[in-house]
Order: structure tokens, then sequence, then C-alpha cells
């Protein structure tokens, strides 16, 4: 898909697919470090949900791997990215997640939108990416997204979920999804037994944005800031800090 199909696609449908966007051997690479991660009890306090054991989430990646850093300033994303939000855009956060046999399905819901009102802006808050880290398939927790949904301009309600109709996204690791945050969307359930579904995930915010309002984020160390690149600095600079406490507000 080219630049101008995959900006197209989102517009029109609420996401868009960018298959292969790295070699799926670093995929693998990555996957192989993204298990150790989650497995290492040191890591447990940077989960969302400490009590889910079947779909976690890991925080403040940015600082334990390498790895995701190409693919956060990765020049095809950016480009959608950059349309929708504007050349300033900055990292929300990259998260690792995690779908384990049988996990259960999660909520479908739009993103940040906590701090919006009911009625959602018609620009665009957020752009909300998921790098599939392992292949994303129908039976392992593909993510599932409800097209056209953020033309409604609202979170969804209880009958909108039970009257939606979420598609899930499959693709060879590598490929990457991004979502207008607006698009209603939610993971998907896991009815295997044997596979587990490995996923990074990088929110991009425009300027704008009070990202110290998202909940769980982890600032990107001052080592970790000072080894990076200069394009990926200033995606990730204002989120600079020794402690979590010190930017964000809860
Ligand atoms: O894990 C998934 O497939 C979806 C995660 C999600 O809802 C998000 O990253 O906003
Ligand atoms: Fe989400």
């Amino acid at each position: 898909m080219s630049q101008h199909d995959a900006i197209e696609h989102l517009e029109t449908f609420g996401y868009c697919l960018i298959e292969d966007a790295i070699p799926a051997p670093q995929a693998d690479a990555m996957a192989e470090k993204y298990f150790q991660l989650h497995r290492n009890p040191a890591n447990r306090a940077a989960f969302q949900d400490p009590n889910d054991e079947l779909y976690q989430t890991l925080f403040g990646v940015v600082n334990l791997d390498e790895m995701c850093w190409e693919c956060i300033a990765h020049p095809q994303v950016l480009q959608v990215v950059r349309h929708f939000l504007g050349d300033n855009v900055r990292l929300g956060e990259a998260c690792t997640k995690w779908v384990k046999p049988r996990a259960p399905q999660g909520g479908i819901h739009s993103d940040s939108t906590h701090d919006l009102p009911a009625r959602l802006p018609e620009t665009p808050w957020m752009i909300n990416s998921i790098w599939m880290i392992t292949d994303f398939t129908v039976e392992n927790g593909a993510t599932l997204v409800v097209p056209f949904s953020h033309h409604a301009r609202r979170r969804p309600s209880a009958s909108d979920i039970a009257e939606s109709h979420p598609v899930p996204i499959c693709g060879r690791r590598g490929s990457v999804l991004l979502w207008h945050g607006g698009t209603w969307h939610g993971q998907g359930a896991n009815t295997t037994d044997d596979q587990h579904r490995m996923a990074l995930n990088i929110a991009y915010y425009p300027p704008w944005w009070n990202l110290m309002r998202e909940g769980g984020h982890q600032p990107v160390f001052p080592e970790t800031f000072a080894r990076m690149p200069e394009d990926l600095q200033a995606l990730v600079r204002h989120k600079v800090a020794k402690r979590r406490a010190d930017i964000y507000e809860f």
C-alpha cells in the first residue's frame, strides 16, 4: 500500500495496515526479547494490570529494548501519523501487549477519550499503532476494529457495541496496523491452546495533547535518551525524566 493509499484508507475506514514494514526475522528477534521481558518478575511493576495473567501490557519498553526504536521512528509510519497530527508529533508510549492462549476478547473502546467531551473532536487527537511481532490471526487475538466508527464521533455505548461488527485485522509479523483514536477497537480473543500473540503498541499524539494525563505511561530515562538517534529524540524529548512521578499526574 502506498503512503497515499494508507492515509486515504485510515481517513475513510479509521485504520490502515502497512504490511512487512520490518522483516519477519527482525520481528522474531523482538518477540524473543519481549516474551523474556514479560516473564521477568522485575518488570511486573510496569504492567498495566498485574492481575491480568492472560492479557499483559508492559509499559516503558523504550528503556528496556532498543529494537523498538526503529519502529517508533519508522519513516513510513511517521508519514501517515504526521499527515493527521502535524509535523511535531510526540510519542505517547511504547508498550508490549501479549495475548496468551485462552485470553478472552477485550472490551471494544476508543482511545484516550476520558478527558474529551461526549461529542469527540473532529481534529484527530491520537493515532495509535500496533506492530505484529508474531503473526496476527483470527484465532490468536488479532486486534478487532470497527470500520468507519471514527466517523461516529462518540465513545461506543453498550448498544453501539452490540450492534457493531468488529473485524480482526490479520497480518504477517513485521506488519503494522494504524488507527484513529476515535476508531472503536479491542484485542481479539485467543481461542487457541498454544499460540501466543505479541504486539508492540506505539501511540502518537499532537503537541497540544496533555500527555501527563495518560495512566501508566513511563518516562524515557535520561541515559536512554542520550543513546538515541536525533530523529527519535525529537519524538520523545517531552517525556525524559528519572521517575514517572516527575512528569505524570497519575
Ligand atoms: O492489544 C490489542 O490488540 C489492542 C490494544 C488496544 O486497545 C490499544 O492498544 O489501544
Ligand atoms: Fe485501545
